[in-house]
């Protein structure tokens, strides 16, 4: 027969299913609802390996779930918005919208070549203005409700760009264009208050039992509750208008470890204490010009500045404690003030050796001497008894802590009490206001009598001028002549608009809920469709990268909350039932040249051989050697990217979708290998030959399940393969269900070619229609492609992607039999296979029969035959 030709068969079907309109979804079909979901892409360009290992992924869950009866959601869109477009139009003078439309074009059509059963009816690109006029709508709601505000803060300033920088585009306090030292400076900005949400959103992680454990873990950090206390500190000699110190910390038990008080550069009382001394001053300006990432202060080295300025401490007016200017204190956690207890805690001992400060230990581990414990280079951060602390010796952490709680409430200091327990949360509210261009624009009009004012619903959207331009450092919006000109709704008067832009991880904040009605112009959703008993949230499956596990599903998370609130969802709290986190596509990489003119070079430059059993690279331009470097994640500064556009043109999708689904288990990295691809092409061809060679004899045989013999034997294995292809799709467990179909292949390979040459009796060949359908249906949802060719080979009515899953029968997969290794003087030489309940002489006479035993034993009687049960045959020769 033929050989399966890719190149013919994908476009056919892709174009037989879009016809047919089969992956469109109906909002009020009766059946179960089911909704599937990948992170929608970015259009920077084109698809890269981690796109098809990801929606193949998710292509696979939505056929099955078809397959199992379901009505299944499955669209796709396009996170639109973002500054890739903006430095496009930058570079090479093209309009961000048409580069960004351009390139969903092209991304899109390379999509389709994959075969994804996606609902592209409901595409959707946040650029639009159908869509971010529902978005302005919904921030005009959040403010109403509470959920919106505008106050001062801290942004990285590029003075030579003349532009605010993400965090990510500073680089070693730099701007990343300018090169430029950054600056602090404060604007005012609009925030979503996710902070009022914190203990919900943490609580509420409980609840994601189909969540990754690690996903969770890191919401939970960086929510980061803590339990703690407030503490007040007299200042011993305060300056004007002062008269206490504010501290925030988790482990009052230590209070009498304390050895100095330590406020950040922007607390206002550093720059009272700097008013008459230029020296603070100047520091206080060198550690704000730090990069003041968590990351930056972990490893940058402990600085402080004595501020002159001397603390009581709470339960000793006779003892007082220096207060410092310190670069390891922030001002935006807690209180911005801290004391340091330098015994049992790092950073403090690090500060306190500098700046030879006492370290008096207060907690000694559990069995070290007392008389003899002391801490020099490594402070001591665990649980054990106090020590050198008066009323709480012999006590333990909490009893410490509900002790000195208990005391500090007590006392009084100004009106309030010197001390009181606090939560505090790591989690800031979200700033969302960027100063760019390409975003959704912030629907509100300043006015100098009204102050902000919401641009009323009837004159939403606001929509971005498209006669931008990009030749000027700074915001387009705010250059633009006469956009931000518009009048005050409330009283008429000339006003300015917002000029910012809403940062993108808004427009992906929302956007699965709109694909349950992208259709409706009124509203975001329509309430009927979006949650509840009709409707389609929570997302039951949403696959993506380990990388948005933090922003992006928080994000998410408090927007549907907020949604919630403001009437846009019905109820659902949480948007995502399942999250899968999906590991990367890695490659080799390969180094050509020596010494400085070595560089990286792509995969197909370079030609691999087996030279005595090492595999060795060399150029396949001039042969010259190449070093085979390291596996790493595919990027296009080491060149080791293999680009799927020629997988699929020399392969097919299927191939290529296979390969991505074997393997590796779906959550780890899978290694993209030129002789996996062949692989997994060999295994699209012979099931091709199973199926095309078997189909004649096959025409007009009726499936049906046997029982025994070896028409059993087929149908036992299909039926087994039936229950565990189910079991590891439902589990996620694709690289398993492939080994189970390459399994399934292998056990009915014999009889397929015995049949093909007109040699099976009739039940082999029920039971081998039977077993083949099932294997068509089951790798459908894999090799769509494929499977469609063999279904009409079969002559199968309808498409594949219709068919029901097979239903095996429970008889024959039970397990009544057991595999026992047999061995010949403690050597393995074969198996037993017998039935469970087989006792000891049956067991024994049956390894007798063996072949391979009798031939050992040349016809002689053993010395011994040891079995153990349900484990292991040794026979003694
Ligand atoms: C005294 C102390 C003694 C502390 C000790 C720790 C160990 P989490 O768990 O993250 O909430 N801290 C408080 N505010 C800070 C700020 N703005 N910048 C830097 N550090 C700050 O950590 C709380 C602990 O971090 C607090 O408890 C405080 O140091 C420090 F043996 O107070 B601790
Ligand atoms: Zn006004």
């Amino acid at each position: 027969t033929e050989r399966y030709n890719p190149r013919a068969a994908e476009p056919k079907w892709q174009t037989a299913w879009d016809e047919a309109k089969l992956f469109e979804t109906k909002n009020d079909d009766p059946r179960p609802k089911y909704y599937v979901l990948e992170m929608f892409p970015y259009p920077s360009g084109r698809i890269h390996m981690g796109h098809v290992r990801n929606y193949t992924m998710g292509d696979v869950v939505a056929r099955w779930r078809r397959a199992m009866g379901y009505n299944v959601l499955h669209p796709m869109g396009w996170d639109a918005f973002g500054l890739p477009a903006e430095n496009a139009a930058r570079d090479n003078k093209v309009n961000p919208r048409d580069w960004t439309y351009a390139n969903i074009a092209t991304m899109k059509a390379q999509l389709k070549t994959m075969g994804l059963s996606l609902d592209w009816a409901r595409e959707l690109a946040t650029c639009d203005p159908s869509y971010y006029k529902h978005q302005q709508k919904m921030f005009l709601d959040f403010w109403r409700a509470g959920l919106v505000e505008r106050k001062s803060a801290k942004v990285n300033w590029d003075p030579e760009d003349m532009t605010v920088l993400a965090n990510e585009q500073v680089i070693d306090g730099r701007g990343w264009r300018s090169g430029a030292p950054v600056e602090q400076r404060d604007l005012t900005q609009w925030f979503f208050k996710i902070t009022s949400m914190s203990q919900d959103l943490l609580d509420s992680l409980d609840t994601l039992d189909k969540w990754p454990e690690k996903v969770r873990v890191m919401q939970a950090n960086w929510i980061g509750r803590s339990e703690g206390m407030l503490i007040r500190w007299a200042l011993a000699n305060p300056p004007a208008g002062e008269s206490e110190l504010e501290v925030y910390t988790t482990r009052p038990d230590t209070i009498f470890g304390a050895s100095f008080v330590a406020i950040a550069a922007d607390h206002p009382l550093a720059k009272k204490a700097a008013a008459d001394n230029p020296d603070l001053a100047a520091f206080i300006e060198e550690v704000r010009h730090m990069g003041t990432s968590a990351a930056a202060l972990e490893t940058a080295e402990k600085r402080g500045f004595d501020t002159g300025l001397r603390v009581v401490h709470p339960f000793d007016e006779n003892w007082t404690l220096p207060v410092y200017v310190a670069n390891f204190v922030l001002m935006d956690y807690g209180t911005g003030a801290i004391f340091g207890c330098p015994g049992h805690d790092q950073r403090d001992l690090d500060f306190a050796n500098k700046y030879g400060l006492p370290v008096v230990p207060v907690v000694l581990p559990d069995g070290a001497d007392p008389q003899g414990f002391q801490v020099t280079e490594e402070a001591f951060v665990d649980d054990g008894a106090m020590i050198n602390s008066r009323f709480l010796n012999g006590m333990r952490f909490k009893e410490a802590f509900d002790e000195v709680a208990t005391r500090l409430s007590g006392v009084t200091i100004g009106n309030r009490p010197q001390g009181e327990r606090k939560v505090q949360f790591r989690l800031r509210d979200w700033l969302i206001s960027r100063q760019r261009y390409w975003g959704c624009p912030i629907p509100v009009i300043h006015c100098e009598a009204c102050g902000a004012v919401p641009v009323p619903a009837k004159d939403l959207p606001v929509e971005l001028p498209t006669d931008v331009t990009f030749d000027k450092p700074g915001n387009p919006l705010d250059h633009h002549p006469t956009w931000k000109h518009a009048n005050c709704p409330q009283c008429g008067k000339p006003a300015r608009r917002d000029t910012d832009t809403m940062d993108t991880f808004v427009d992906s904040s929302w956007y699965f809920a709109r694909f349950t009605d992208p259709w409706n112009e009124k509203a975001p959703t329509t309430l009927a469709h979006v949650d509840g008993r009709q409707g389609w949230l929570p997302v039951n499956q949403y696959i993506g990268g380990i990388e948005h596990a933090i922003l992006h599903l928080l994000y998410s998370r408090f927007f549907t909350r907020a949604m919630t609130v403001t009437g846009h969802l019905n109820e659902v709290k949480e948007p995502f039932e399942g999250m899968f986190t999906q590991g990367m596509v890695v490659h080799e990489t390969y180094r050509a040249g020596s010494g400085p003119s070595a560089r990286w070079v792509q995969p197909v430059e370079v030609k691999i051989e087996d030279i005595d059993g090492a595999r060795r690279a060399s150029l396949l331009s001039d042969g010259s050697p190449v070093e085979i470097g390291p596996i790493e994640k595919m990027s296009k500064s080491k060149k080791n990217v293999v680009d799927p556009d020629d997988i699929l043109a020399s392969y097919g999708a299927d191939t290529a979708r296979w390969f991505v689904l074997s393997d590796s288990p779906p959550e780890r990295d899978v290694i993209w290998t030129e002789a996996g691809v062949e692989g997994a092409h060999r295994f699209v061809q012979r099931v091709w030959r199973l199926v095309s060679e078997t189909a004649p004899q096959l025409a007009g045989v009726e499936p049906r399940t046997a029982v025994d013999g070896e028409a059993g034997a087929i149908s036992k294995a299909a039926h087994k393969i039936v229950k565990a292809v189910g079991e590891d799709i439902e589990r996620l467990s694709f690289n398993k269900a492939v080994a189970r179909l390459y399994e399934l292949v292998n056990a009915i390979q014999t009889p397929a070619a015995a049949l093909a040459e007109g040699k099976a009796d009739a039940a082999s060949a029920q039971a081998l229609r039977q077993s083949i359908e099932m294997l068509v249906v089951m790798i459908a949802p894999m090799m769509p492609h494929l499977a469609e060719e063999c279904w009409s080979a079969l002559g199968g009515k309808g498409f594949i992607a219709n068919q029901p899953w097979p239903t095996f029968d429970p008889a024959l997969v039970v397990d009544n039999e057991v595999v026992y290794p047999v061995q010949i003087n403690g050597k393995k030489r074969g198996d037993l296979t017998i039935a469970r309940d087989a006792d000891q002489a049956a067991v024994e006479q049956a390894t007798m029969a063996l072949d391979f035993v009798q031939k050992a034993l040349e016809g002689k009687a053993p010395r011994k035959v040891i079995v153990v049960p349900q484990r292991i045959v040794n026979v003694v020769a």
